[in-house]
């Protein structure tokens, strides 16, 4: 993929938090399509009723039942990005809907499908950067501070890895799912929130404190998640339309009308600043180590060195599982090449393991399935499919950690 022009014109380092805001691209209308391709770039609204269920003819083609048609109070749950330009919007009623746009498809709701592509998106995104604070059917919080090589600039592009992490984790989810989605990194939460949504469709959007004025400041007050209809309105009257305008508020004037903790929290978010941490609950996905080099190392003339810090990398790998109690069954690695070029290739096994041995043999049958002509920057090695081992899914006691194959058939390096 083409590197996007820079966003910024950062030149100092860059700040010690680097928040992403992941949000999914008109969500349960993208699930959709992915169902009914015929419908893509059509104006479809997602929120009909089981009545509204396409029907496949004799001849194999699908009639779709019409906004034109119907009948009730139902409202639109999401539409898709032809249909918003028609005007068509979430929460609309949908014979208000279909008076915009009559010949828009109609297509009912089915929460079980837009749960599932929910939970196959964030899991790809896990592969990538792990702490994820969920925040919904279509959005979360990552934490990407640590994620190796974010620092690194590419070329005269000081972002580069930033962008390199964001095509990253776009890339993942695409793979996973078939859907896009837009992502906004800043140095926190409130920041990423509003840049995620500043360039969709799959859109990345990368915004530094020092460009809060002239990207921020124009924006509508509503643009700040916590600004609701109500503080919106009541803003309006006081002549404060914008952040820049809710910057520069008379902080007197906004304890007299929003109380003194309220107010505080205008002046904060309107100034781009939030230290509320990416707060993650759920169990890790997956588990990985990695690490980069420093200096690009070739499969073939540093086999040597290589050979070592992938067995050390399995063997950490081993003691993270051992650590956390886990098994783990699928494994996979992560190789990134000169120029950034990144590259993945994982293996199931038959039986969760916890053995570095294991994971060593199935990591380097991994690495055979791919290219290694070019000099390498990063190596990684993951597990997924985790379980507990009293889970029915792990071994019984006594049983051997799974093998892939024979282990002459492996190492590379
Ligand atoms: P959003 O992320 O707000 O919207 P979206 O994903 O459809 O479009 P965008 O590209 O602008 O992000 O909401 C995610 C899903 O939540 C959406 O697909 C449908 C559902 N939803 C409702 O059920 N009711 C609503 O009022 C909204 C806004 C969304
Ligand atoms: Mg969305
Ligand atoms: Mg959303």
């Amino acid at each position: 993929m083409a590197a996007s022009p820079p966003s910024s014109t950062a030149s100092g380092p860059l700040p010690q938090r680097l928040i992403a805001h992941l949000d999914m691209d008109a969500f349960y209308a993208s699930v959709e399509l992915l169902r009914y391709p015929d419908l893509k770039g059509l104006a479809v609204v997602v929120g009909g009723r089981r009545a509204h269920e396409p029907k496949t003819l004799p001849d194999g083609t699908r009639q779709y039942a019409r906004l034109r048609d119907y009948t009730g109070r139902g409202v639109v749950t999401t539409s898709s990005y032809a249909a918003r330009d028609l005007g068509v919007f979430s929460a609309m009623g949908l014979m208000k809907a279909a008076l915009r746009a009559p010949d828009a498809i109609l297509l009912p709701t089915d929460f079980d499908a837009y749960r599932r592509y929910s939970r196959l998106f964030k899991a790809a995104v896990a592969e990538v950067a792990p702490v994820i604070e969920d925040r919904g059917i279509d959005e979360i919080y990552i934490d990407l501070s640590d994620v190796p090589g974010i620092r690194e600039p590419v070329g005269h592009d000081p972002l580069g890895g930033v962008r390199a992490v964001a095509r990253e984790i776009k890339n993942s989810v695409l793979r996973a799912t078939g859907l896009s989605c837009s992502i906004g990194i800043t140095p926190n939460k409130l920041l990423s929130k509003i840049a995620s949504e500043l360039d969709k469709p799959d859109g990345i959007t990368i915004l530094l404190a020092e460009e809060i004025p002239a990207r921020i400041w124009p924006l509508g007050v509503r643009k700040i998640n916590g600004i609701g209809p109500k503080a919106g309105a009541k803003l309006l009257e006081l002549g404060i339309e914008s952040v820049g305008e809710l910057a520069a508020a008379d902080p007197a004037l906004l304890r007299q009308h929003f109380g003194e903790s309220y107010a505080a929290w205008l002046h904060e978010a309107a100034h781009g600043r939030d230290d509320r941490p990416v707060v993650t609950h759920s169990e890790p996905v997956s588990i990985s180590r990695e690490t980069t080099f420093e200096r690009d190392l070739h499969a073939k003339h540093d086999r040597a060195e290589l050979g070592a810090i992938f067995t050390r990398l399995c063997e950490q790998l081993a003691a993270d599982l051992e650590r956390k109690g886990y098994l783990g069954r699928t494994v996979g690695i992560k190789l990134r090449f000169e120029g950034f070029r990144t590259v993945t290739r994982d293996l199931t096994l038959e039986l969760p393991t916890q053995d570095a041995q294991a994971i060593r043999r199935a990591a380097g049958a991994c690495l055979k399935r791919v290219d290694l002509s070019q000099r390498l920057r990063l190596l990684g090695v993951r597990i997924g499919s985790l379980s507990r081992p009293g889970d029915a899914a792990a071994p019984r006691r006594g049983s051997k950690p799974a093998a892939p194959s024979r282990a002459e058939n492996l190492p590379l390096f």
